[in-house]
């Protein structure tokens, strides 16, 4: 059976941000498949996994990507599922390139964005958690479980490390 979830990434220099959002699935128990396909090098690899990917059975698809950062908003113009687009930190403009490339879409396409680097990548799977438990009421729970855990884990007064 396909993952639900996909995770793509325009280069292998983006999984040490993407890789957050495969490991906030996997403590969410939601099965993901992670993937290099890049709007600029490989574009054949993009539309044929972008057109296939609802048939294929993946129901949500996280699109992480860099400077010019076409990836996500080209996937969300093949395929009618949902997009979650994660800019990644770029070394000259720091992500702020990634933002605006992915952010900034027109009208009729789109691609929900997330913040850039490790918090987006995490919101990103977070937020297609939360898609799939919409019809999952056992991810529902644990997902109410994780953000449980999460506010249980803020002290109420800081201390000196
Ligand atoms: C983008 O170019 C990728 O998403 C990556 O963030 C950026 C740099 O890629 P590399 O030169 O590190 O492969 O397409």
């Amino acid at each position: 059976m396909t993952a639900p979830i996909a995770i793509i990434m325009g280069s292998q220099s983006d999984w040490d941000t993407m890789r957050h959002a495969a490991d906030t699935l996997e403590a969410l128990g939601v099965a993901c498949e992670s993937r290099i396909v890049s709007a600029h090098r490989t574009p054949d690899r993009l539309f044929a996994f972008a057109k296939g990917a609802k048939a294929a059975g993946f129901k949500v698809i996280i699109a992480g990507a860099g400077g010019a950062a076409h990836l996500p908003g080209m996937a969300a113009a093949l395929t009618e599922l949902p997009v979650f687009g994660v800019p990644v930190e770029s070394k000259t403009l720091k992500g702020v390139d990634s933002l605006y490339s992915i952010v900034q879409m027109p009208a009729g396409i789109p691609v929900g964005t997330l913040a850039i680097g490790k918090a987006g990548a995490i919101n990103a799977a977070l937020l297609a958690a939360a898609v799939l438990a919409l019809s999952d009421p056992a991810l529902s729970t644990r997902l109410a479980a994780w953000r449980k855990a999460q506010t249980d884990a803020v002290a109420e007064r800081p201390e000196d490390k």
